[in-house]
């Protein structure tokens, strides 16, 4: 899959007070990010979209909105999964219905779950959904664990073309990438951009990219050309930023950025139970927009 090669934006979504889709603030995120971030596609229905916090009509609603804003612009990878495998195969074939690109899904998480279980989760998945799956491993948020040879296994099973990968393990990396030279691989991590493309990852896919776009780009681009020492320098300034972000609280400072991009007059609100941004988070958030993006 060729063609899935690329940086994407998780996508970020913001939601009214009550906890509703705010739908025109998520349109025009959608189209900053298109048109004015030029990323190569979008990562719907991940950890940046709050998607564990929603029911599965408001996932529906969203891989919806997306779809119908995005048209073919760029490529559509939606984000399925769940530990109700039920509802992961239900969402996998609608996103496909709707002509997603690819589906991904989460490794189950909350019970402990073997690695046969977590292999039959995938297998269930790929045999009910007609569209090719990447892997979401997220270990510091799922506390699950993939191993290599594990990954092996899993890239076995029919239909599962790649893995996005959120954690800072190296050596796993390139461990990954020298065995399994033809299955996709994604960065989950932006402020290890410059690393994982040394490492010879297939694309990127995370939450600073949706406000931090050209600056990511430039990194993906220097450093596959084998330019570190100037990929570096741009990933130098990107890491200010994201310290900096990471310090005011991720989704506060990135829904208000986004806010401030999209010209949204309307604030973009957290999901319960996700805190919602006080005064001086926002105070600071505009301090970050002006020094970094703006
Ligand atoms: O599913 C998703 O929304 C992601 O792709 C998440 C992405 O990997 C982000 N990870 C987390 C834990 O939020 C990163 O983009 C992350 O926000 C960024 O690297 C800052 O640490």
């Amino acid at each position: 899959r060729e063609d899935l090669k690329g940086l994407y934006s998780a996508l970020l979504v913001p939601y009214n007070e009550d906890g509703s889709v705010n739908e025109e603030g998520l349109r025009k995120i959608i189209r900053h990010v298109i048109d004015k971030m030029e990323l190569d596609g979008l990562y719907v229905g991940g950890s940046t979209g709050e998607n564990f916090l929603l029911d599965k009509e408001t996932k529906k609603q969203i891989f919806d909105i997306a779809k119908d804003e995005t048209g073919d612009a760029v490529k559509l990878i939606a984000q399925v999964g769940s530990p109700n495998v039920y509802e992961a195969i239900e969402l996998g074939q609608y996103a496909t219905e709707l002509g997603y690109d690819a589906i991904s899904a989460v490794t189950p998480f909350y019970y402990k779950f073997s690695f046969k279980e977590v292999k039959q989760y995938y297998k269930d998945i790929t045999d009910a959904v007609d569209n090719d799956l990447i892997v979401y491993s997220i270990p510091v948020l799922t506390g699950v664990e993939i191993g290599l040879d594990d990954f092996g296994e899993l890239f076995e099973l029919d239909r599962v073309v790649g893995v996005k990968f959120t954690a800072a393990d190296f050596f796993l990396l390139e461990r990954l990438r020298k065995k399994f030279p033809e299955h996709l691989i994604f960065s989950g991590f932006d402020e290890m951009l410059l690393p994982t493309v040394v490492n010879k990852v297939d694309g990127a896919i995370g939450s600073t990219y949706n406000a931090n776009g050209p600056r990511s780009k430039q990194i993906f681009e220097l450093a596959k050309e084998g330019k570190v020492e100037e990929a570096l320098e741009i990933q130098n300034v990107t890491n200010d930023f994201i310290s900096a972000v990471l310090e005011n609280g991720l989704y506060p400072t990135l829904k208000y950025i986004l806010q401030q991009e999209t010209g949204s007059e309307e604030r973009f609100y957290a999901r319960k139970p996700m805190a919602q941004s006080t005064d001086a988070q926002l105070e600071r958030a505009q301090e970050i927009y002006e020094k970094y993006i703006k």
